[in-house]
């Protein structure tokens, strides 16, 4: 008899997350909105349970801060520790610019370190729910973390969730980061560049004019041991989802080479539609092949939230996406 169908799966959530809303950022000289708001993890769960999925929330672990330590480097955390503990010391401060941010767009305040790593116990709750046997699990977490390097943080991110999952898993098997969001996830790029423990797959807009600029080139291969362990797909502004799913097919390739016993998938909405981040212009159907392609891969997979701004699309895209790994 065939084994039943996994009709849903786990959803790590905790409403904890809320405090931590960042209120402006820089751009060129002026302060405006900030996009990465509490509402958008909101939306989703809210989209994720109208949907069906309310039984399958749950709430994450706690995990010692020490595991940070693994993919940062002390420098960046004791900058982070010291300031935000200055921060909470004075009533209602934050910094934008500091010399450990790739771009002034990332607010400190005296609750972002602990608000952050709320955000990688939600991930690594997720992670110790794959080694436990779950076939897929969703990560429902913010802030995101993919732009946050060894020595960096920025881009809306302070720590680097996927990356911090992806170190607790490789002790385990060959895991592979596909990164889906529409920013190159440099500080997971970074990360692993040098070992061949871990492949990192991104399809992302083209760094020439997206974000962060610096990282996300084709050339960008993998060094030393990791060499041929990167792989960059820039992609063109307003990329549809025909063009898109043929690079996601390129990926799916990369994926098979290395043969992973864990897939942690960095998902970001911010490819989609009207995203007022992104600047691609895909539709919820591609998010569902994508969830359908991804899940007869048949590997272990960790679905770790990262960017989408739109408020209006982020509930359809998830519900989308989690149709697709959850075939009914
Ligand atoms: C985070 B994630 C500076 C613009 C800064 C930062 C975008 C961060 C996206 N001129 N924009 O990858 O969704
Ligand atoms: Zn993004």
């Amino acid at each position: 008899m065939p084994a039943p169908q996994q009709r849903t799966l786990p959803i790590v959530y905790t409403p904890l997350h809320q405090p931590h809303a960042p209120r402006i950022e820089v751009s060129r000289t002026y302060e405006v909105a900030h996009p990465e708001v509490p509402e958008r993890v909101e939306v989703m769960a809210n989209a994720l349970k109208q949907a069906g999925h309310a039984a399958s929330f749950l709430e994450p672990r706690e995990y010692s801060f020490a595991a940070a330590a693994a993919v940062h480097d002390e420098s960046l955390l004791a900058f982070l520790e010291q300031t935000t503990a200055r921060l909470a010391q004075s009533e209602g401060g934050s910094v934008l610019d500091t010399p450990y941010t790739i771009s002034p767009d990332t607010p400190l305040a005296g609750n972002t370190l602990a608000q952050a790593w709320l955000a990688s116990c939600v991930v690594l709750t997720g992670a110790d729910l794959l080694l436990q046997g779950a076939p897929r699990v969703y990560a429902l977490e913010r802030p995101p973390g993919h732009h946050a390097g060894r020595y960096k943080y920025g881009g809306y991110c302070y720590i680097n969730h996927a990356a911090v999952a992806a170190h607790t898993l490789k002790a385990h098997g060959r895991v592979a980061v596909l990164d889906i969001d529409f920013h190159h996830g440099n500080g997971t790029q970074e990360i692993f560049y040098d070992t061949d423990e871990v492949l990192y797959v991104s399809l992302h807009g083209h760094p020439a004019w997206a974000y962060p600029r610096f990282s996300g080139w084709p050339e960008e291969t993998g060094a030393g041991a990791g060499a041929g362990h990167t792989l960059n797909v820039p992609l063109p502004m307003f990329t549809e989802n025909d063009d898109y799913l043929d690079a996601f097919a390129h990926a799916m390739e990369k994926l098979a080479w290395y043969a992973p016993a864990y897939l942690i998938l960095s998902c970001g909405f911010d490819t989609r539609l009207g995203d007022p981040v992104g600047a691609f212009s895909l539709t919820d159907d591609c998010y569902q092949a994508m969830g359908e392609q991804l899940a007869a891969l048949g590997v272990p997979l960790l679905a770790v939230q990262e960017g989408g701004y739109d408020l209006e699309g982020l509930g359809k895209a998830v519900v989308a996406l989690v149709d697709g790994l959850v075939p009914s």
